[in-house]
């Protein structure tokens, strides 16, 4: 039976490059181009590799990962507050969460805080499920407060993702990323499972 798509939301402050970022990750054309603010959400789909271990109920004591071509969909969101609105149908059935800020960006991980606090409590997904993702593109330096302000966002996993320069590690990093998300929905399915089949 094939499954749903993953549902992966990109948040984060206007102009911290989630559509850039959104379309690298789905290869669509054109990657990089002028500035548009995304309005409303855009929702991109395509398929990736993930690894996904061997049926844990399997007898056999070696890991035999298995590669899966997996459904992804990206949800692309407005920084726009208007989105808010929306936001428990956004953020319904999500499996995963990119939080998106511009590492150069003084006020960006404040901005990416507020959103995280505000989003969290509809999503209830556990930390694994969130990627801090700091953007970091051209030459500029590293806005140097950000260590201090990460606040809560501190307990979550972070990368930095320079998509001109370092490409594969981001594809490599993503798709780890999605392995990790799709094994724990696996998880909470088979566990949902052995629960209605004791009631
Ligand atoms: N060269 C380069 N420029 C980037 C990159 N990411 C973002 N930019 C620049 O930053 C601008 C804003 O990026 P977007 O991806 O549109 O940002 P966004 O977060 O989707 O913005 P909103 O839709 O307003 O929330 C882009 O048009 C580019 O000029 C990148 O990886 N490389
Ligand atoms: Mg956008």
């Amino acid at each position: 039976m094939a499954n749903n798509p993953a549902k992966v939301l990109l948040l984060g402050p206007a102009k911290s490059g989630k559509t850039t970022l959104a379309n690298f990750l789905s290869d669509a054309k054109d990657a990089i181009g002028q500035y548009r603010p995304t309005v409303g959400c855009r929702i991109l789909e395509f398929q990736m590799e993930t690894l996904q271990p061997a049926h844990q109920h399997s007898s056999s004591r070696t890991s035999n990962n298995n590669i899966n071509n997996s459904e992804i969909q990206l949800w692309d969101c407005s920084a726009d507050r208007n989105v808010s609105n929306c936001l428990p149908a956004l953020a319904s059935d999500a499996a995963g969460v990119l939080l998106v800020y511009d590492i150069t960006a003084d006020d960006h991980t404040t901005e990416l805080e507020e959103l995280f606090n505000v989003w969290n409590n509809y999503l209830e997904l556990s930390p694994s499920r969130y990627l801090v993702v700091a953007r970091k593109w051209g030459d500029g330096q590293p806005n140097r407060k950000r260590t201090i302000k990460m606040g809560s966002l501190a307990r979550l996993s972070r990368v930095e993702w320079d998509i001109d320069s370092d490409s594969h590690r981001v594809h490599n990093e993503f798709g780890s990323f999605m392995s990790s998300v799709l094994l724990d929905m696996r998880r909470k399915r088979e566990e949902e499972e052995i629960t209605i089949l004791k009631e």
